[in-house]
């Protein structure tokens, strides 16, 4: 575990909050300097905050954010417009719109199989119980794109610590809500729903797993999977499964979504792998959403220090 992944709390001070934001840029507005980001920087005003400035105006800001690698946070509108939840659509500019009334108050969390003290949960239970940290974060989609992404939330380990999983537990399976009043995305009948998801306990209980809450020090946006989402940032993206009602302990392998509907393509333990590639693309590089020439992919997405040994004497191109 390297310091960059000790546990820090959320310093809001680092996220310029909206309103404080706002009431900057109207006071700027009074003094005739924000005709452009041009003008700020030549002035030498808040030139971090002019470079950044690219988004909607009332959108939150993350002023020089970077993951422990050094790469900068994705925009805000990006990372809220370019989004993978079929529940809602395939089309990613699709579904922020289509997700925008979706309903996640009240929500609850029902912990359960293989455990000493299941519970249910509700989203208030977690914010209060589990101190709230931010967590930079590179996520890598299965389809060769990347973004880097300010995290809120906490590990998933702190759930699981509390209700006690039994010495038969060896796997932790979750599942999305389903409710195809909402999402019309539950209509296309080739998928196998509800979304589910699976990992190995011992990944489960790795403290880079993360349960997030929101982003950018704001709550989760619909489209991101609110109010509680997975996180596991050295496995494709499809792995981290949105707005989750349900987390179950259980003896044996789950089955998931993406390996029901087509095995040879998407494995259960789908860690980034720069060297197996998908059958119908390669995965040696990808596109970071908001850069213009490529990246070389990383094995375990650049987590390999922290998870390379939970796969020791593993095959990891049999077992992808
Ligand atoms: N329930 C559910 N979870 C999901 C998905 C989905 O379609 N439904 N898509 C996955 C995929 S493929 C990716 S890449 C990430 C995208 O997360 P983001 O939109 O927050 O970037 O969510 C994952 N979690
Ligand atoms: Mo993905």
């Amino acid at each position: 575990m390297t310091a960059a992944f000790k546990s820090v709390p959320v310093r809001p001070s680092e996220i310029t909050p909206k309103h404080v934001y706002l009431s900057r840029r109207e006071f700027l507005k009074g003094l005739g300097v924000l005709a452009g980001a041009a003008v700020l920087s030549a002035c030498g005003l808040l030139p971090d905050e002019a470079e950044q400035a690219t988004g909607p105006v009332n959108e939150p800001q993350a002023v020089g954010k970077k993951d422990e690698m050094g790469n900068p946070v994705n925009t805000y509108q990006d990372i809220t417009h370019y989004n993978n939840f079929y529940e809602f659509s395939t089309d990613k500019a699709a579904v922020a719109r289509l997700a925008e009334n979706f309903r996640t108050s009240p929500w609850t969390l029902e912990v359960y199989g293989l455990v000493n003290r299941p519970r249910t949960f509700g989203v208030e239970d977690l914010l209060r119980l589990f101190p709230q940290e931010e967590r930079i974060y590179r996520l890598r989609c299965v389809e060769a794109w990347s973004m880097v992404i300010p995290w809120n939330g906490f590990p998933l380990a702190s759930l699981l610590r509390e209700v006690e999983p039994t010495g038969n537990a060896r796997y932790v399976r979750f599942e999305t809500l389903f409710d195809p009043q909402q999402m019309p995305g539950l209509k296309q009948p080739w998928y196998n729903w509800p979304y589910q998801e699976g990992l190995r306990l011992d990944e489960a209980m790795h403290d880079l797993t993360l349960l997030a809450t929101g982003l950018y020090g704001e709550p989760m946006p619909a489209q991101n999977g609110a109010p509680i989402r997975l996180v596991v940032p050295w496995k494709y993206g499809f792995k981290s499964i949105k707005s989750v009602v349900k987390i179950e302990l259980v003896a044996e392998q789950p089955s998931t979504l993406w390996s029901s509907a087509a095995p040879d393509e998407y494995g259960f333990y789908a860690n980034v792998n720069p060297h197996v590639d998908h059958p119908r693309w390669s995965q040696a590089t990808e596109r970071r959403i908001g850069e213009l020439s490529r990246r070389e992919t990383l094995m375990f997405n650049g987590y390999a220090e922290e998870v390379a040994h939970l796969y020791d004497g593993m095959d990891l191109s049999k077992y992808y």
